[in-house]
């Protein structure tokens, strides 16, 4: 059985020592600011009301944590890229998520939001960056890849997966308004927690 229809909220964390223990296993999920991080972990767990979903970009400010079983967690980052936040808000933001990605033990793996419309922007380098130089595995969906037409969500398909080339960066398309891409982010989620 999958365990993450089990999943439930932990705790949330402004500052470094608000963290949940660094123990077990977790797989955190980063990307701008609306590019769908809260919704495509509702639509990974089924749980529509679990994570925050707001058409306010910069809603989730604070680094989430859901339990899907006592060593096993996600993790909703606070989203990047979102212009109206006040300079020092920001550089906050980016100092909490880089002591993340530099002390967490137990970070599994990450799950890079990227809006398909968009495609890979500057920051989202920079994270990916971040994960690899821990030697992290790091796995890019392309989200409301409903709002493209086929031929276009494979281009920006095939263009994230050239710009990630050299890396071990995997990247798939992924709609959580039309459940697509649903059952293989958890096939590469079940790998990084060793869910059997
Ligand atoms: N059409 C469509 N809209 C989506 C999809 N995923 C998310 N959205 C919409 O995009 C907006 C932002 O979604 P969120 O999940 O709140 O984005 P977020 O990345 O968590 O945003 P912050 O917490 O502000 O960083 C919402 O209006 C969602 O309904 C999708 O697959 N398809
Ligand atoms: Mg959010």
């Amino acid at each position: 059985m999958s365990l993450y229809p089990l999943v439930k909220f932990l705790t949330s964390a402004a500052e470094a020592h608000q963290l949940a223990p660094d123990v077990g296993r977790e797989v955190a999920f980063a990307g701008r600011s609306n590019s769908g991080k809260s919704t495509a972990i509702n639509a990974i767990t089924q749980r529509s009301g679990l994570a925050r979903v707001s058409r306010t970009p910069g809603r989730t400010q604070l680094i989430n944590f859901f339990e899907l079983s006592p060593e096993r967690r996600l993790v909703d980052l606070p989203g990047y890229g979102y212009a109206k936040v006040p300079e020092a808000v920001k550089i906050r933001w980016l100092a909490l998520l880089e002591h993340y990605f530099n002390l967490r033990a137990s970070l599994a793996g990450l799950v890079l939001i990227v809006d398909s419309r968009r495609g890979l922007g500057a920051q989202d380098a920079v994270m990916l960056e971040w994960v690899l130089a821990r030697d992290r595995a790091a796995h890019v969906l392309l989200t409301k890849a409903d709002k493209l037409n086929r031929r276009d969500g494979l281009r920006v398909l095939r263009e994230t997966q050239a710009a990630c080339s050299d890396t071990p960066v995997t990247v798939q398309l992924f709609s959580a308004l039309k459940k697509q891409g649903i059952e293989a982010a958890r096939a590469t989620m079940d790998g990084w927690l060793s869910v059997p």
